[in-house]
């Protein structure tokens, strides 16, 4: 295993990635006979969505139990024998840590309930105000107010996703021990790896206050001032005492700042951040449930401002397009028709070449793209449902609500891998999968397998990061920011310079290549077979490429010249 900066993560939705005995369900004992497939990609850690005792309200992030493995999924043997075939291939586990809430199912909560004060104060508890209405003006994340009656008590609990999800009370030192017991829990079965959910928002103030009005309410629980000293305080206990430890911090509406903080190794906090700007580039005035093409000058803006304020206060950024919250990034940035598999590769090559640590969405590696539902009956999610219902009530008309939603919503990233061209299970399940896929007998692992380019082309970007110093540790320097076409970087390490150009195009375009690369070799790239360039291979000039110092780029190229 490497240090995280030369790894790249491969992410695993267990409810969709292979079920063993035909429920319709994923399971591990489906991920473990999967593993040959996982390793040969060459990732160092597969990140693991959790699989632990949910009522499922939210696909288990509303958790019933820490330290337990929801039956649907399989047993405790089941996950030890996982990270031991994982680690026979030197590839660790990542589980996802949902610290900010818990499931109203808790034993915690439902003590609470009962009137158990030790943890009522496990949770944020409030009284209505004097006026009678709801403590805060805070919204949940899934629609709605973000308070629900505590029972019969005349108070409040706050919820700032689903109702069944009960945030947690962090300045509550029993709830910070509770935390941490779950991740040595964790630890102690070899597991180095951890993915904190929606951790900036477990430093909320300790008076909790409405949002002035025309103001957003996330200001007032995002990124509060305790957030650090909380996560200091979790390392130094838990993570922090592996010399192995890889971790990652979902952030929630936030900033450069505040992520240099979480990620700069001298803090003590984690290893890196997930940072959602640059996936809201097709949100209409930053709200999700809209229509809009994406804003490519935007899309650069982001990358260039983060991938350079990390490196200026020595942060570090978790790269990707996709995971199981976002529609996917082929549908978004790409072309799912004439050019799947160079926008595919292109999308690829702009993250994998970066500053920060690639994480690879399951599916993403055979050009998995959104299912093409007709009705909102297919949608399942309960982000997607209420949004539907909101939109619909707000006056929007159906049809155009549907499209909002067909575009949006979750369920898109969450249909079961495609492994083969299989109708209605695509080799996931023998039965009825739980979420149907719609064109596996396009894309499927198979295919990949046996004629595709897309799969081929991530395995050599994923073993180029181990290769080459220049893509693990180069710095970074944004190229050609004006151009509206391509996405443009450089990276340089010692004596390495290397330049990556993408196009966002279905067009041709023209790119002005400095004259220290005239003489570059083409690393890799998504035409004339650059993308079967092996390691041992003598690389390719650049130069019958050049006209007066420039490069014409046809749809959705992807190239990346060393010098
Ligand atoms: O998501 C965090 C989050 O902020 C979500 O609102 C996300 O941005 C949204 O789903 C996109 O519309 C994390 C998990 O990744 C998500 O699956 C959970 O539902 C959520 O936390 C609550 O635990």
């Amino acid at each position: 295993m490497t240090g995280f900066r030369s790894s790249v993560v491969y992410q695993i939705y267990p409810k969709s990635f292979y079920d063993s005995n035909g429920d319709g369900v994923g399971d591990l004992r489906g991920i473990i006979e999967k593993i040959p497939y996982i390793a040969s990609l060459g990732v160092d850690h597969v990140w693991f969505n959790p699989f632990f005792p949910s009522p499922g309200r939210d696909n288990g992030y509303d958790i019933s139990d820490y330290c337990a493995i929801d039956p649907a999924m399989g047993t405790m043997d089941d996950f030890e024998e996982l990270v031991e075939a994982l680690g026979a291939h030197g590839i660790g586990v990542m589980l996802d840590m949902v610290l900010n809430h818990t499931s109203t199912e808790h034993e915690w909560f439902r003590k609470a309930l009962a009137g158990d004060e030790r943890y009522q104060r496990y949770y944020y508890l409030r009284d209505p105000k004097p006026d009678g209405s709801l403590p805060t003006n805070w919204v949940s994340k899934f629609g709605g107010p973000a308070w629900e009656p505590f029972g019969d008590t005349g108070k409040y609990y706050l919820h700032l996703f689903d109702r069944t999800q009960a945030d947690l009370d962090w300045h509550n030192p029993d709830v910070r021990e509770e935390v941490a017991k779950v991740v040595n829990f964790w630890r102690s079965k070899g597991v180095r790896g951890f993915r904190f959910d929606v951790i900036n928002l477990i430093g909320k103030p300790e008076a909790l206050l409405d949002a002035p009005e025309g103001t957003d309410d996330r200001a007032m629980y995002t990124d509060g001032p305790d957030v650090h000293t909380y996560l200091q305080w979790l390392s130094e206990q838990s993570f922090g005492q592996d010399a192995d430890s890889i971790t990652v911090g979902e952030m929630s509406s936030t900033s450069i700042q505040a992520c240099i903080g979480y990620s700069n190794p001298a803090n003590h906090e984690l290893s890196m951040v997930f940072n959602f700007h640059h996936l809201k580039v097709d949100y209409e005035d930053g709200q999700k449930w809209t229509l809009k093409d994406f804003d490519l000058a935007a899309l650069k803006r982001l990358l260039g401002e983060w991938a350079l304020g990390m490196q200026e206060g020595g942060g570090w950024n978790a790269l990707f397009w996709n995971n199981h919250d976002q529609p996917r990034a082929l549908d978004r940035f790409g072309d799912t028709g004439q050019y799947r598999y160079e926008s595919a590769t292109m999308l690829a090559s702009a993250i994998h070449l970066l500053r920060g640590t690639p994480f690879v969405y399951m599916g993403e590696e055979i050009g998995m793209s959104d299912p093409a539902y007709t009705s909102i009956d297919d949608y399942v999610d309960v982000e997607a449902r209420n949004a539907y219902r909101a939109l619909v009530e707000g006056g929007t008309d159906p049809a155009r609500a549907f499209a909002v939603v067909h575009s949006k919503a979750r369920d898109n990233a969450r249909t079961p891998m495609q492994w083969n061209a299989e109708v209605p299970g695509a080799g996931f399940t023998t039965g009825t999968p739980w979420l149907r896929p719609t064109n596996q007998g396009t894309v499927n692992v198979e295919r990949e397998e046996a004629q595709g380019r897309i799969l081929p082309y991530y395995r050599r970007l994923i073993a180029l990061r181990q290769e080459l110093p220049v893509i693990s540790r180069g710095a970074y320097a944004p190229y050609l920011l004006e151009h509206e076409d391509v996405l443009a970087y450089t990276r340089e390490h010692d004596d390495s310079c290397l330049m990556v150009l993408c196009s966002f195009r279905g067009h041709d375009t023209k790119v002005p290549v400095p004259e220290a690369f005239a003489s570059a070799r083409i690393l890799i790239g998504n035409y004339d077979g650059n993308d079967r360039i092996r390691s041992s291979d003598e690389l390719p000039p650049v130069a019958d490429r050049l006209e007066v110092g420039t490069i014409c780029l046809r749809p959705y190229e992807a190239i990346a010249l060393l010098a």
